[in-house]
């Protein structure tokens, strides 16, 4: 097992690894920016080093500082969280390279997923079900046009080394894909440095629904069930929640097997996550995240897996703790995150904190970094707290998410509180009836 562990990121996910560590045993190093100096995560650790300014870039993001902040302080395995590092294959290998352990999966796995036209070819091979669309990038517009063509308008245009919604384009018709094609091809070289594009057949109203995977470095993978999605905006995910309503056992299990497969295709270790859409009960392949996610924790709550702990153990080369057989769900949980926004612009709303009264009671956790007279810096992303509540079924588990944020008391920076208690009303919300469009036509 591990002696020590640098948590190489900052917020909420900083201190659930320091949290997961403790549990273990295992000492911790944090690493802050000079805005970060007087955060928690760095209050908690056993040992804390500055690796830079503020800007991500010159911090979170600055390969060879993290480097040195482990050799300096003795570390021998580095946890990314989630953000920054974390899908940096190049960062994984550098970690490898000097003999620290990275938590997480290889850096080919990491490479393989992150080119998304490289991973819809590899879930396809694994026979894994995918949107109609292109075998590949489309190269040139005649080639775009013929394959529009065979699988019919609207198609939609992502960009290969895309992914969370950047550097998409919709086409409803040929005319659009002609004013499109070149455009997007043009912003993904410029985004990522990679014009290559591809197709697939829009779908109008589906859901986002993922499923948590595991893989051990015996060669065992597991599914955790599935995480709903589908309530974003801007590709920023508001609330998840496990089980989803639209899923049963039989799909569950599907689903499940599919995820299996294609992380087996590439011996996967290590937390990660297969994104579907779902329209019309069935299910398409969209991305991987070689990653802990955001949203762990609603799958944590209905499985009883502490998946950052299992993160921790597998990479020392432990055996899966998860026991064999079909795993099954135990009631119904769902997380509200939490943004120090504007919750009708979504504007950014950083700034000190002058009150902070988490909710608690029975069924509620609260993963937050924030404390009172906290200020939320304003270089990063706004996450401040996540509202998790547990119940028998989605309806004791929406009035307890109801009373829970009644009782959250947040004061001095503007919330998403009262966006997520207008939410929790809403009857398609109640009734379980979502898409990943479900917030165009929501009504304050
Ligand atoms: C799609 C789609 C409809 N059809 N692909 C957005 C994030 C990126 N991972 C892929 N995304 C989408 N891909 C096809 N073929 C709709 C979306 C999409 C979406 C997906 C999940 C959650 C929210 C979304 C919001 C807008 C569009």
């Amino acid at each position: 097992m591990f002696n020590k562990v640098l948590i190489a990121n900052r917020g909420e996910i900083a201190l659930r690894v320091i949290v997961a560590c403790k549990e273990l045993g295992i000492k911790t190093v944090a690493v802050h920016s000079e805005a970060d100096r007087d955060s928690l995560h760095v209050r908690y650790a056993d040992d804390d080093v500055c690796i830079g300014p503020a800007l991500s870039r010159q911090s979170y993001l600055n390969i060879s500082s993290i480097i040195a902040a482990a050799e300096i302080s003795g570390a021998d395995a580095i946890h990314p969280g989630y953000g920054f590092l974390s899908e940096n294959a190049h960062f994984a290998e550098i970690v490898g390279e000097c003999r620290l352990t990275f938590i997480g999966p290889s850096p080919q796995a990491i490479r393989l997923m992150g080119d998304k036209a490289v991973a819809r070819d590899t879930a396809k091979k694994a026979g894994v079900p995918i949107i109609p669309g292109s075998d590949g990038p489309v190269r040139t517009l005649d080639d775009a046009g013929g394959v529009a063509r065979d699988i019919g308008y609207p198609v939609i245009l992502k960009a290969s080394a895309g992914g969370g919604g950047r550097g998409m384009r919709i086409c409803w018709d040929e005319e659009d894909l002609g004013k499109a094609f070149e455009t997007a091809r043009s912003e993904a070289e410029r985004a990522f440095g990679v014009a290559d594009v591809y197709l697939e057949k829009y779908l109008e109203r589906p859901r986002h629904i993922e499923i948590q995977v595991f893989g051990d470095s015996r060669g065992r993978v597991v599914s955790l069930g599935e995480r709903e999605c589908s309530i974003q905006r801007r590709h920023q995910k508001l609330i998840e929640e496990s089980p989803s309503p639209a899923i049963d056992e039989a799909m569950r299990k599907k689903m499940g097997e599919a995820a299996v497969r294609l992380c087996q295709s590439v011996n996967y270790v290590n937390a990660g996550t297969i994104e579907f859409l779902y329209q019309d009960g069935e299910f398409y392949f969209m991305e991987m995240n070689t990653r802990i996610q955001v949203e762990h924790p609603v799958t944590e709550e209905v499985t009883g897996i502490d998946l950052v702990k299992e993160q921790i153990l597998v990479a020392a080369g432990d055996p899966l703790s998860v026991p064999p057989g079909d795993l099954r769900l135990r009631g119904h949980a769902m997380e509200f995150r939490i943004n120090a926004e504007d919750p009708v612009t979504f504007a950014p709303n950083p700034g000190k904190i002058r009150e902070f009264h988490p909710p608690g009671g029975p069924g509620v956790r609260v993963d937050s970094h924030v404390y009172r007279d906290y200020v939320v810096p304003p270089h990063y992303d706004s996450l401040i707290a996540k509202l998790i509540v547990t119940g028998k079924t989605r309806p004791d588990t929406i009035a307890r998410g109801k009373r829970a944020l009644e009782q959250f008391v947040i004061e001095g920076v503007k919330t998403s509180i009262p966006l997520h208690r207008a939410i929790i009303e809403d009857p398609r919300f109640l009734k379980g009836d979502l898409s990943t469009r479900f917030m165009e036509t929501f009504e304050r």
